[in-house]
């Protein structure tokens, strides 16, 4: 295979979530590579690992993401392709650790203080970390305090808040204010179902979408500022 038949592969695999030889899901790819193989076959060819990342892994997540916003694929087929995107992270893993390649940027994810719905949250983490950003999660039920503790070991962070309840939407506006506070120039994006855009500016955040692909975007098109 070339390098070029290798990255179209890859990113097939993620997009239908194909993770390695023996899976049996999609059942027309059966017994074919999956993202672990192919990733371990373009690192032997001496593709470049973030070549691998941007011209595979990505652009199959990158498929998934904007089929999930049109609500032309659902949950179980974006966990099936993050499950993908993982076997195939694994082997890129050590090149990012070692500082050879790097990442986008950071972003720090969690749910706002008194929520523990993180299943959107944790799409979202996929989601972006499938676009080659570095992803910090920091769980369910998370203060002001923490999203500040971990930008400062992380400057420069973007900080992402989920909240699925009405009533942790006031705990989000705090938690909003607190960063603001302390560091005014961080960039904070909001989302979950009861979000809105309106409400993102009320509470001085500074983006909002209703999906992850959205939070994509936004990081992406910050890069250049
Ligand atoms: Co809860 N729950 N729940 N629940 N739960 C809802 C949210 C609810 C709407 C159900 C209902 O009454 N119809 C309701 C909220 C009502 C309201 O506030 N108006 C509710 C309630 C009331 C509760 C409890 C209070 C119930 C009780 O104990 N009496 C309780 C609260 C616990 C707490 O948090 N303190 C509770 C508990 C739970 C479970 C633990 C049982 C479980 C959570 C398990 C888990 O997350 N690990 C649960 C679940 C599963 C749900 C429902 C059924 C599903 C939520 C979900 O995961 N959706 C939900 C009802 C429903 O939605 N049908 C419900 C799928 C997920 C992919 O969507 O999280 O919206 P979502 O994320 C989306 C987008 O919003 C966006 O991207 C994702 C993908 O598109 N997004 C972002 C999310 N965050 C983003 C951030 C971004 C950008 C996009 O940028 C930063």
């Amino acid at each position: 295979m070339t390098k070029e038949e290798i990255l179209k592969q890859l990113a097939i695999c993620v997009e239908r979530g194909k993770v390695n030889k023996t899976a049996p899901f999609p059942p027309d790819l059966k017994e074919q590579d999956g993202a672990d193989e192919l990733t371990r076959l373009a690192l032997e060819q001496g593709v470049a690992a973030d070549e691998i990342l941007a011209e595979g892994l990505v652009t199959g997540m990158k498929i998934i993401g904007v089929k999930f916003r049109d609500n032309k694929v659902f949950v179980p087929e974006v966990l099936m392709a993050a499950k993908a995107m993982t076997a195939g992270m694994n082997h890129l893993r050590p090149y990012f650790q070692s500082g050879a390649v790097k990442h986008k940027g950071t972003f720090i994810i969690g749910t706002v203080m008194g929520d523990l719905h993180d299943i959107g949250k944790n799409l979202l983490g996929m989601i972006v970390e499938g676009a080659g950003w570095k992803i910090v999660d920091l769980g369910i039920d998370v203060s002001a305090e923490k999203f500040l503790a971990s930008l400062e070991e992380n400057p420069g962070g973007f900080v992402g808040l989920s909240c699925l309840l009405t009533t942790t939407m006031l705990n989000m506006e705090k938690i909003v204010r607190e960063i603001k506070a302390v560091k005014p120039d961080t960039k904070v994006l909001v989302g979950g179902a009861p979000v809105t855009d309106d409400f993102k500016s009320r509470i001085g955040a500074d983006w909002y979408s209703p999906d992850p692909q959205g939070a994509v975007d936004y990081l992406n098109s910050q890069m250049a500022i």
